[in-house]
């Protein structure tokens, strides 16, 4: 099964045997690419708890998140695109990680979901400013800003841009989601955002509902 050969290529942080296993799953229809990043999903979830019951350590987590990373880059996030090409958009969406916070597998596996269901997803990536958030979503008329923290210490910023969005007068403009692992529905009910999602497949019917 190919996630149990995914699975041993992440823990030992084996990028080029990880290409080859996405590769040929998809070449073989073992699997799509959106499937392939679902099962990620959960080989990462068990890495972090392996980390968390310090059975590996940082260098260890690190290294399979940069693994991770460079195969959706190079490999999966291409294979969506060349499979979606001809789709219609359902809706523009800007997503990063907030200021501070340096975590990006989960927001990028929600991006990838996202885009692989047919969203224009753009990415911009880890410890990213307000300002920068708004901008982008100005500048290609999305709808939706979607926020990602994984650090107490930086849901904050959620609440913060909000904010602005309203200090410029823009906040019936976009809607605003958010995730993380220390967010919940009652947090994103506080700083009045528009949805929250707990995962990567949530995030998709959250999208859905609120472009609808
Ligand atoms: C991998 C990891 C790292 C990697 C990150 C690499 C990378 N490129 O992302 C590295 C090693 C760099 C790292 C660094 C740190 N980390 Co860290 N890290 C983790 C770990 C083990 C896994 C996170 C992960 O990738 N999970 C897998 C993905 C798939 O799940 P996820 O991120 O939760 O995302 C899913 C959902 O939350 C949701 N989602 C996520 N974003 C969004 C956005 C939206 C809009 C929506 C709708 C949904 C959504 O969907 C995702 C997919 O299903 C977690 C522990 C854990 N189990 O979560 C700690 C953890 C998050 N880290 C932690 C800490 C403390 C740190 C450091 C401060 C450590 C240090 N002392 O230096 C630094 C932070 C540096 C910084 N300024 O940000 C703490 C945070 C505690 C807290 N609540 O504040 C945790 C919880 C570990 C712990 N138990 O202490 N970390």
């Amino acid at each position: 099964m190919f996630e149990e050969s995914m699975k041993k290529a992440i823990l030992e942080w084996d990028e080029d045997g990880l290409k080859k296993i996405c590769q040929s799953t998809i070449e073989n229809k073992e699997a799509t690419p959106a499937e392939i990043i679902k099962s990620i999903g959960k080989i990462m979830q068990f890495v972090g708890k392996r980390f968390e019951q310090e059975e590996i350590f940082l260098p260890d987590l690190v290294g399979s998140a940069n693994t991770v990373k460079a195969v959706i880059d190079e490999v999966l996030d291409p294979a969506i695109k060349a499979i979606g090409e001809e789709r219609e958009t359902r809706g523009k969406i800007v997503i990063g990680t907030v200021e501070t916070d340096v975590h990006s597998i989960g927001k990028d596996l929600v991006g990838s979901f996202l885009f692989s269901n047919g969203f224009e997803v753009y990415n911009l990536g880890e410890e990213v400013p307000a300002v920068k958030f708004i901008e982008k979503a100005e500048e290609v008329g999305a709808q939706v800003i979607a926020l990602s923290s994984l650090l107490t210490m930086s849901m904050d910023f959620q609440r913060q841009l909000i904010q602005e969005l309203e200090d410029r007068g823009l906040r019936n403009k976009y809607k605003v989601i958010v995730g993380g692992s220390p967010t919940s529905e009652e947090w994103a009910e506080q700083i009045g955002a528009d949805g929250w999602a707990d995962d990567a497949i949530e995030a998709v019917s959250l999208m859905k509902k609120l472009l609808t």
